[in-house]
């Protein structure tokens, strides 16, 4: 293509000046940060599909002016590396879910273009049920389905659109439909649904065709661009390597041999009659919280919602203990005081099948910015309900984080000389109070004295949204209080306690 930024160039050797008609798409990165001296070229065998759909894709992206719009999803298969040639918003999925985790940057973004990248092993075995609740939703993705027929990646065994009679790895005497089904035809079986806008068949078999793929990926671009719906372009796609042929004849057996079982079509094309979906009324934070529609308590609500000085940009929290010690509660509070403390905020638990006794943890992130991943590896603050979860997610603290424990003293042998841990005997003070449950309360009150990420009176305003019971209600005030009280008269924090960022 033309590169409107750089259409002349000096030969370095020669000297002479000529014009450049044909140039790398501005949207690749210049060098891939992959392999040390191999970083001009992509990983993709020669004559690959791959690397066409990859540089027509680029192309589409430049010419329509969405490089700085794009989010791509790249899957696991031999495509697995887009994300070192896109200099584009790049999100890797797992084996099979690219089209679910572009659903969601979609729904996280909806102003941006979100393409999701899938090979047919990919797309077609393990991500099956992504791909069609996807496309049945009618997502505002484009995805981009790479049918070379066999698993390329991992040497070739069967994939569901491998050719009755082809030989694989897993199929060494040809595919047979007694024993291994039909093809999988995957634009005709989305073609029955629906909600789709755009989908279309076509074959990396000629020059022809080549410009028939350029067209339709331009097409499933510009309607993402006008957020039109869900696109899918599914391409035949040469693997000259796994077939055992040398790119000339690989592209022919695209042709000859696949295109008579996946004829070339488009199945479905209709931005036009796409009825105008009213958007849904977005409601803003507050008010899902209720505290911004209530005009009587007006003056309540304004209090609330005045803005707080934070001293952190970002605070990762994880809260690590046992099932029934309300550890993930805990991580709940925390997360929706941040909300009415106007952060940005996630929550992410984990916890094993067990109700009770079973290991739990979560995550919450509060941050003055946008947070880009709810996963914190290394956190500000770990609040360690038990023993094991001190041993286990104590090293993972960052230097000059803080722990809480809930104990009286640390464990016999636990070495703190290079981490700051602040023990709080959290279950006997919530024992005293009337409610061992309360523990998790007693946490969060010492949290918030000795690091002062959030406001006690936030706390009590959520505990009271959240707590119905008065009795309990009034344990929790105690609690929170006791904590705090902890915190200021018995547990030696003092300034070093504070991690990072903190005032
Ligand atoms: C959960 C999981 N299962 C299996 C694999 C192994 N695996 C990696 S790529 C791949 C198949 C890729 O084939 P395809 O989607 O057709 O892409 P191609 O490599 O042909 O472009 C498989 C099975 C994996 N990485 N993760
Ligand atoms: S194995 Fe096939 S699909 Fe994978 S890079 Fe090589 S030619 Fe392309």
């Amino acid at each position: 293509m033309t590169n409107p930024h750089q259409t002349h160039v000096i030969d370095p050797e020669t000297g002479s000046r000529y014009e450049l008609v044909h140039e790398k798409s501005p949207v690749f990165y210049d060098l891939y940060e992959r392999k040390a001296d191999l970083r001009h070229q992509t990983h993709y065998c020669p004559g690959c599909g791959h690397g066409i759909v990859n540089k027509l894709i680029g192309e589409a992206i430049y010419e329509l002016g969405l490089k700085d719009n794009t989010i791509f999803v790249s899957p696991v298969g031999c495509s697995v590396f887009c994300y070192y040639y896109f200099d584009v918003g790049n999100i890797q999925a797992a084996h099979g879910r690219a089209s679910a985790v572009a659903t969601a940057a979609k729904r996280a973004c909806p102003d941006k273009v979100v393409i999701a990248y899938q090979g047919d092993g990919d797309l077609a075995a393990i991500g099956t049920a992504e791909i069609i609740h996807a496309a049945n939703r009618g997502e505002k993705i484009a995805v981009f389905f790479v049918n070379n027929g066999i698993y390329g990646m991992t040497g070739g065994q069967m994939a569901p659109t491998t050719l009755v009679g082809q030989k694989s790895t897993t199929t060494p005497w040809g595919r047979h439909p007694a024993g291994e089904g039909f093809p999988l035809h995957m634009s005709e079986l989305l073609s029955t649904l629906e909600a789709p806008t755009y989908i279309e068949r076509v074959a990396l078999c000629d020059n022809k065709n080549i410009m028939r793929v350029r067209r339709a990926i331009r097409h499933a671009l510009e309607l993402q661009r006008d957020n039109a719906g869900f696109s899918f372009v599914e391409i035949l796609s040469p693997c000259p390597t796994i077939w055992g042929k040398d790119p000339v004849e690989a592209r022919a057996w695209v042709s000859d041999g696949m295109v008579p079982v996946f004829p070339l079509a488009l199945f479905r094309d209709r931005k036009a009659e796409m009825p105008v979906v009213p958007e849904p009324p977005q409601r803003s934070v507050a008010e899902v919280l209720e505290l911004a529609t209530n005009t009587d308590s007006e003056s309540e609500s304004k209090k609330i919602l005045a803005p707080r000085h934070h001293s952190f940009k970002h605070l990762g929290i994880k809260v690590a203990g046992f099932g029934g010690q309300g550890v993930l509660l805990l991580g709940q509070l925390l997360t929706e005081m941040g909300m009415r403390e106007h952060l940005e905020v996630s929550w992410l638990p984990s916890y094993g099948p067990e109700m009770r006794s079973g290991s739990a943890h979560c995550h919450v992130c509060l941050s003055k910015e946008r947070v880009g991943s709810p996963l914190i590896s290394a956190p500000d603050v770990l609040v360690a309900m038990n023993e094991i979860s001190l041993h286990k997610f104590a090293h993972s603290v960052v230097r000059d984080g803080l722990i809480l424990y809930n104990g009286s003293n640390l464990p016999e042998g636990f070495d703190d000389s290079e981490i700051h841990v602040v023990c709080i005997p959290a279950g006997e003070i919530a024992d005293v109070l009337g409610s061992p449950k309360a523990a998790n309360i007693v946490m969060l009150g010492a949290l918030l004295e000795a690091t002062e990420c959030l406001s006690s009176e936030t706390a009590m305003e959520v505990l009271e949204a959240k707590v119905n019971k008065v009795q309990l209600l009034e344990i929790d005030r105690k609690a929170l209080a006791a904590g705090r009280d902890y915190i200021d008269h018995q547990a030696n924090v003092g300034a070093v306690s504070q991690p990072d960022g903190f005032a």
